[in-house]
C-alpha cells in the first residue's frame, strides 16, 4: 500500500461517525406524537443496545490449552500451501461490494491499523467452547475506510476453503459488522493464527455462534441481499439447512 492509500485508510478511520441523537434530543416537544416518536426511539435504541453489549472477555490465565479446529482444517490448494511456505506475503483481503473506495490489503496493511486484543470464548453450536486471546483491526474501521454505500445490508465474509465441496462463506447484518469486538483476526494467542484455526485471516464476531466466525478470509463483502450469493441464505450452514442465518449470543 502506497503510503497516501495508507494516511487515507487511517483518516478515513479517525472519522468514525459521532452519533446523531443530539439532534433528536434538541427538537423540542411536541404534544403526544412526539411522545410516541421518542418512546419508539427508546424502545429500538435499547435494543441496539443489547445487541452492542460487549461480550465477556477473560484474563489471560483463563485460556483454554488448545483450540481445537473444526469444520474446515485448511484450504485444499497448491496457491494455499505455497503461501502458507511465504508467510502469506501476497495475500490479499479484499473489502469490496457496495462500497465508494474498495480496499485490497496485505496482512502488513493489517498489522498497521489500530489492533484490538480480546480474550474471549468461542462457542460452536456443536457444543464445545474455548477462550483464545485474538488480535486484529476492527471491522467497523475497515467498512468506514471503504465507505459503505447507503443500500449495503449485510456484511458477506468470503473464504478461501470448500466444506464437503462447497464454498464456505457467512454473512452479518450492520449491528454485528460495527460490534467494537467484531475484529479481522491475525493472530491468535499472541502468534499468526494457524492453519487449523483460518490461517492467515479469520473473523471474530463475540455475540455470534462459531460457524458465524469466518476463517481463511479472503474478501468483505457490503451487499443489500443475499439473493444472488449461493443458495441465498447468506452462509454456507444456513444453505445446507442446518443452522439460523442469526446466531447470536
Ligand atoms: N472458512 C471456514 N470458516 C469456518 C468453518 C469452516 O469450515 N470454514 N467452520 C466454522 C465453525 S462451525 C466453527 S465452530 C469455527 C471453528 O473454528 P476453529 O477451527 O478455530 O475451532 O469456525 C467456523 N468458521
Ligand atoms: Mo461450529
Amino acid at each position: 500500500m502506497t503510503d497516501i492509500k495508507r494516511r487515507s485508510l487511517l483518516a478515513g478511520m479517525a472519522a468514525l461517525p459521532v452519533a446523531a441523537c443530539s439532534e433528536i434530543a434538541n427538537t423540542g416537544p411536541a404534544g403526544d406524537l412526539f411522545d410516541a416518536v421518542e418512546d419508539w426511539h427508546r424502545a429500538a435504541h435499547r435494543t441496539l443496545a443489547g445487541r452492542q453489549a460487549l461480550a465477556r472477555e477473560y484474563a489471560p490465565e483463563d485460556r483454554s490449552p488448545d483450540i481445537r479446529g473444526n469444520g474446515s482444517l485448511t484450504v485444499d490448494s497448491d496457491y494455499y500451501r505455497s503461501q502458507f511456505a511465504q508467510g502469506f506475503s501476497d495475500w490479499r483481503l479484499e473489502v469490496r461490494g457496495l462500497v465508494e473506495n474498495p480496499l485490497t490489503l496485505s496482512l502488513d496493511d493489517l498489522r498497521e491499523l489500530p489492533q484490538r486484543t480480546q480474550v474471549t470464548r468461542h462457542d460452536c453450536v456443536e457444543g464445545w467452547s474455548a477462550i483464545a486471546e485474538w488480535t486484529g483491526p476492527q471491522l467497523s474501521g475497515l467498512l468506514d475506510a471503504a465507505r459503505l454505500r447507503e443500500e449495503a445490508r449485510f456484511i458477506v465474509f468470503r473464504c478461501a476453503d470448500t466444506l464437503n465441496g462447497r464454498a464456505y462463506y457467512e454473512s452479518v447484518d450492520m449491528v454485528d459488522a460495527y460490534h467494537p469486538q467484531t475484529i479481522v483476526a491475525h493472530q491468535l494467542n499472541g502468534e499468526p493464527i494457524p492453519e487449523k484455526n483460518g490461517a492467515p485471516l479469520r473473523m471474530r464476531i463475540e455475540r455470534q455462534l462459531g460457524y458465524k466466525h469466518a476463517k481463511y478470509l479472503t474478501a468483505i463483502e457490503a451487499v443489500a441481499s443475499f439473493d444472488d450469493i449461493h443458495g441465498g441464505k447468506g452462509g454456507y450452514w444456513e444453505d445446507v439447512g442446518d443452522y439460523q442465518w442469526y446466531a447470536g449470543i
